[in-house]
């Protein structure tokens, strides 16, 4: 505790040293010295004693119990209020169906983003059509959905490098790809799979996002049919997805995108290639031993059934030859959608398998696009592919196939390297200094590891392990500042963990995530963790972490009468409260509406039980602070309306009473007094 106190002092007293400070109190397995100690004497802060909050800040630090390299994290980390961070993370929400918005880095929270889960706040799926007609994108023909198990989220890229336009992510559960425009920060889009109930590999964009891939996962017969178990071989079939993106209009062009058919083993995840390997996709899969689960005591279940090869076949798509193929007459509809059946694939050598082992999770190409790296969960390597090898192999013709007639090219003549990095490596990420870092589940370690080819370093063994950091715990995904770009920037590394058990305060048996923050901005073998941010929604699976400085999001719509839904005036807007109406026509009922500081217009609304309403309301505000709520309890309506936005909700007056609506943002000191009254007559009164 003294020398803590003495290294504190110094590290304090001159801030140049305070970096200098790392080196001699960490060791390499990233862990504070410091720390560990603190934490085995007396804790890291006093339980119940007082802790000192004014004083120098050495015997603040002292009280808290804070060691020298705690306090070097605070400074890397803490962000004064109105300082803003230098990256922006946007993370899956997992289970929550959102996308949540993390400055770096601090890790605040910035917003959550409504995606595939109705949001409160933002009035995502409380009536306002642009947000109702975004969410029944994505229900079945049967059923509204109104939850998602959120894995990938993919910023949209121009020339491999990420542009600030929009975001897509992935609903595993029910293999559906949302777009998000970051202009608003808002969902535009949701697109239901017609051919399968559960996807895995999306999403993941093409350089310069004319496609985002979603690659599948559990087979089923293809569409939606029936076909018993003992069929599977025959029936049932994967898929790859690529979704055609109308950067133009925002949206996912459904008429022009397709799918491959592909033999019924669970493809997982998928990349696309850049530079070297542009126009590929990557997917890599399990369960080639075509498991089929069991059904009571006998027989094998999965998680043994389909672990049993040593190899299953990463999927190397041609794309740029897909697309060709799917604009022309080989193709299949299924559910209406485009689907290139397997023997076209075949035929057409769109598809290829190359052998991965054991148990493969997570496909990452390089920065240059010429190498594909893949962890196996069973393996204690992460094997690297070159790309010009791949090619190589496809024109010397030398290859087998598999059971379904897809062409397996020779594993040790494609394989570049294979780095022992310990136990349940799983997905890899790049930096700016020839660096990869591989997450590894079971060593719940982040490893770090040296490229070769153009990415090796000066004196450096290529294809080697360099350092490992423990994290807390069970590390899914990492992400990396810019990592998924042609251009990484280093820096910063987030480790993306599952069920912190013992980090954070105890909220009951469902545990909170762990994100890590963990600094890569030295080589070797400092890459310590510098920054915990629990995440109490979902399991978040990925992020992607973009300069702050490329996002250029409006600050108020551009103009007042804006319709988020078509990004334009919307027809339906008025700019004055001289224009407020209320139209009749038997029982329809057109309502122009406004709200601006501090009431809304009109405050009564006078209907009859039985009316089709239809109410258009415009915020007329043009200050960046007013945006105005509109909920309407009776009629389960709640609506956000941002400065400038026109919202339109459509209801059948079927409860009679009188109804307040009120505005739920605190937009001024009369807020409380926004509100009106919704008049609906019973219908009985009205015939007497
Ligand atoms: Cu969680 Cu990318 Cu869905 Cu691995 S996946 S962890
Ligand atoms: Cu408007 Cu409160």
């Amino acid at each position: 505790m003294k020398r803590a106190l003495m290294l504190l002092g110094v590290c304090l007293l001159v801030p140049a040293v305070i970096f200098g400070c790392r080196r001699e109190d960490v060791d390499t397995s990233g862990q504070p010295k410091e720390a560990q100690e603190e934490s085995s004497d007396e804790g890291a802060a006093p339980a119940g004693g007082a802790v000192a909050l004014s004083g120098s800040a050495e015997e603040i630090a002292a009280s808290r119990g804070l060691s020298p390299t705690d306090i070097e994290n605070a400074v890397r980390t803490y962000t004064p209020s109105g300082k803003l961070d230098d990256y922006v993370m946007f993370a899956s929400g997992g289970h929550g169906g959102q996308v949540l918005v993390v400055g770096m880095p601090s890790m605040r929270l910035l917003k959550l983003i409504g995606v595939f889960t109705p949001e409160p706040w933002q009035g995502f799926g409380f009536g306002a059509e642009s947000t109702m007609n975004v969410l029944k994108g994505g229900d079945t023909p049967s059923k509204p959905l109104r939850w998602a198990d959120t894995h990938h989220p993919s910023l949209s890229e121009t020339n491999g490098e990420y542009d600030g336009q929009f975001l897509f992510i992935g609903d595993k559960a029910n293999s559906r790809v949302a777009v998000i425009d970051l202009r608003d920060f808002e969902t535009k889009q949701l697109v239901k799979n017609p051919i399968a109930d559960i996807d895995h590999g999306g999403t993941f964009v093409t350089p310069d996002t004319e496609w985002v891939v979603e690659g599948g996962q559990y087979a089923q017969p293809m569409g939606g049919g029936y076909a018993p178990l003992e069929e599977y071989n025959d029936k049932y079939r994967g898929h790859i997805t690529f979704w055609k993106f109308d950067r133009a209009r925002g949206r996912i062009d459904i008429a022009q995108s397709f799918a491959i058919e592909v033999p019924p083993y669970w493809q997982d995840l998928c990349d696309a290639g850049k530079l070297a390997s542009d126009g590929w996709i990557f997917c890599n899969s399990i369960n080639t031993e075509l498991a089929t689960g069991k059904n009571g005591p006998d027989g094998v279940n999965f998680e043994s059934g389909a672990s049993q090869n040593d190899m299953d076949y990463m999927h190397a798509v041609d794309l740029d030859k897909a697309a060709e193929v799917a604009k022309g007459a080989q193709t299949t509809k299924v559910n209406d959608f485009t689907v290139i059946p397997l023997q076209v694939a075949i035929d057409e050598q769109i598809l290829w398998f190359i052998p991965e082992p054991k148990s493969p999770h997570g496909v990452d190409v390089t920065p240059k696009g010429e190498y594909i790296t893949i962890g196996g969960k069973l393996d204690q390597n992460a094997t690297v592919y070159n790309f010009q090898k791949i090619k190589d192999a496809i024109t010397a013709g030398e290859w087998d196939t598999d059971p379904y007639g897809v062409p397996v090219l020779p594993f040790d003549k494609v394989v570049e390297a294979q780095v022992e990095l310990g136990l349940g490596p799983l997905h890899t990420v790049y930096d700016d200094k020839g660096y990869a870092y591989t997450s590894l589940f079971l060593d719940s370690a982040v490893a770090r590891w040296t490229l070769g080819g153009d990415y090796r370093q000066d004196g450096a063994e290529p294809w080697k392990l360099v350092t490992k950091t423990p994290v807390q715990y069970n590390v899914g995904h990492l992400a990396a500042a810019e990592g998924d770009t042609a251009s990484p920037d280093g820096n910063y590394l987030v480790s993306l963990n599952k069920w912190a058990i013992d980090r954070f305060q105890n909220v009951g048996p469902l545990l909170p995530q762990n994100f890590q923050l963990i600094n890569i901005a030295s080589p070797g073998e400092n890459m310590p963790v510098v920054y915990d941010m629990p995440v109490g929604v979902g399991e978040p699976h990925y992020a992607q972490i973009i300069k702050a400085d490329k996002l250029k999001a409006f600050e108020v719509y551009p103009e007042v009468g804006w319709d988020p839904e078509t990004m334009a005036k919307s027809a339906n807007a008025i700019t004055s409260e001289d224009q407020v109406r209320v139209e009749r026509d038997g029982n329809n009922v057109e309502v122009w509406a406004t709200a601006i500081r501090s009431h809304f217009t009109p405050e009564r609304i006078e209907l009859k039980q039985g009316d089709n309403v239809t109410m258009h309301i415009t915020n007329l505000e043009t200050q960046r602070d007013a945006t105005h709520g509109f909920a309407l309890s009776a009629y389960n309506i709640n609506l956000s309306l941002e400065p400038g936005e026109t919202e339109t909700i459509k209801f059948v007056a079927d409860v009679p009473g009188a109804h307040p609506y009120y505005c739920t943002e605190f937009c001024s000191a009369l807020h409380l007094e926004m509100v009106g009254y919704m008049l609906v007559e019973p219908s009985q009164t009205a015939a007497r």
